[in-house]
């Protein structure tokens, strides 16, 4: 360990140097991530800045927490008010920015009631929780026979439930035993999910879209399908929004795409704009209604800090009108991503501004194609190796779009 006084001198001497701060990170963080060697300093909308003052599109959008850009002026503002009053109740007492966040998420999603958490994991975690107890107390599911079906290629997060129904043995390699009672169906398969349906099957937990899995479009009437099964069935029906939600695939929910009525979806990332870790399950009085007073919580679960960012993150989405713009961006820039004429290019898929594109094996996988990117000024992250993901903030422009369609075909032309 160096003394501290020769730390601080090398970091008046090192702020702009890169390695300085990549030294760091493998000094003293686990290795638990493989990023691009970019040290970003600075965020302004779909712009950010590393140490030397290099300019970037991200593409990435944080994995679509920064839907509305990075470090949203509006966001922000709500952001230093609330926190110079307070920032943490607990909910052993109440504050007067909870009800008013649970109204607005309330009615843009339909579903009359929230419990609100911080990462998008613990959301999914809340679900499953609400699921199996609405088995057991109101389906009349026998006691630990409950079962929830979800689809191979899934992500929900990594706590130990998580991962036990990921079908990458990678999240799951090294932390057996796993939790039971999962049931996994291909992606899309409406015939497959009525099959698997039995007397104990609680619900049918499913990305409208899948992200990680390849940016995974599902046939057209799927979702209206696995409702009407669902329904036939008395299963419940829980869309995983976190990645897709919040204006990401041109509608405020993708599951609005079919006019399905879900009983539940999880919510997180753009819920707070990238300012704050907050995250919801949003759900019906019957289902929400198993829950009394001690079965569940969290410390900042809830918090009026978390609820001013999330009302005001919410407020940009809709008088900003992102939504829309994602539907109307995203066709544009899927419709130029496709006539870029590349060998290497397998397919460009997506919905809204949640873009995926394909390459074939022989390319040698996306992520030299992420890093000849950033070379150029955009930065995009590879996902299941072959394909590289476009999500931009839903503040981009065409102009943008433009620009960052210049520099894309240019390396997927000469890579
Ligand atoms: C990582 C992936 C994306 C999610 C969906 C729940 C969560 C996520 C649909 C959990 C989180 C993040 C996690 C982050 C990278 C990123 C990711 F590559 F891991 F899978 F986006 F595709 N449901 N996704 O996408 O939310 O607990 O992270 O707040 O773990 O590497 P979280």
């Amino acid at each position: 360990m160096q003394a501290a006084s020769t730390i601080r001198k090398n970091q008046i001497s090192n702020f702009s140097n890169i390695n300085y701060y990549i030294e760091l990170e493998n000094q003293y963080g686990a290795n638990n991530y493989h990023p691009l060697d970019v040290v970003l300093t600075e965020g302004k909308g779909v712009w950010v800045w590393d140490t030397e003052g290099k300019k970037y599109l991200d593409c990435l959008s944080a994995y679509s927490a920064l839907n509305q850009g990075h470090c949203h002026p509006r966001i922000l503002q709500a952001m230093i008010e609330q926190a110079s009053k307070i920032t943490l109740t607990s909910r052993a007492f109440r504050n007067n920015q909870l009800g008013l966040f649970y109204e607005k998420l309330s009615q843009i999603s339909g579903l009359s009631k929230v419990l609100p958490m911080n990462s998008g994991a613990e959301a999914v975690e809340t679900a499953i929780k609400a699921i199996r107890k609405w088995a057991y107390t109101i389906k009349g599911v026998p006691k630990n026979q409950a079962e929830i079906i979800v689809c191979s290629n899934n992500f929900s997060g990594r706590t130990i439930s998580l991962i036990s129904f990921s079908t990458e043995a990678q999240y799951q390699d090294g932390f057996f035993p796993l939790t039971p009672g999962f049931k996994v169906i291909p992606y899309g398969d409406a015939q497959a999910l009525a099959d698997a349906i039995t007397p104990n099957t609680a619900a049918f937990l499913v990305e409208p879209i899948q992200g990680e899995g390849g940016i995974i479009v599902p046939s057209d009437g799927f979702l209206k399908q696995a409702e009407t099964i669902c329904r036939q069935n008395n299963v419940l029906l829980i869309f995983d929004e976190i990645q897709t939600g919040l204006g990401r695939t041109g509608k405020m929910f993708a599951f609005q795409h079919e006019g399905v009525k879900p009983d539940g979806i999880t919510v997180g990332k753009a819920l707070s704009g990238g300012f704050y870790p907050i995250s919801a399950f949003v759900s019906t009085d019957e289902v929400m209604g198993v829950f009394t007073p001690g079965d569940h919580g969290s410390t900042f679960g809830g918090n009026p800090l978390a609820a001013a960012i999330g009302i005001a993150a919410l407020d940009v989405i809709i008088e900003e009108d992102l939504p829309e713009r994602a539907a109307n961006l995203g066709q544009y820039f899927i419709e130029k991503l496709r006539l870029i004429k590349s060998p290497h290019v397998k397919e460009v898929r997506g919905k809204g501004l949640l873009i995926g594109v394909e390459l074939h094996e022989s390319s040698g996988g996306a992520r030299r194609f992420c890093k000849a990117l950033a070379k150029l000024g955009i930065l995009a992250k590879e996902t299941r190796d072959h394909v590289i993901r476009f999500a931009p903030p839903l503040v981009i422009n065409q102009e943008e779009i433009d620009w960052s369609l210049e520099r894309i075909a240019e390396v997927l032309l000469v890579e």
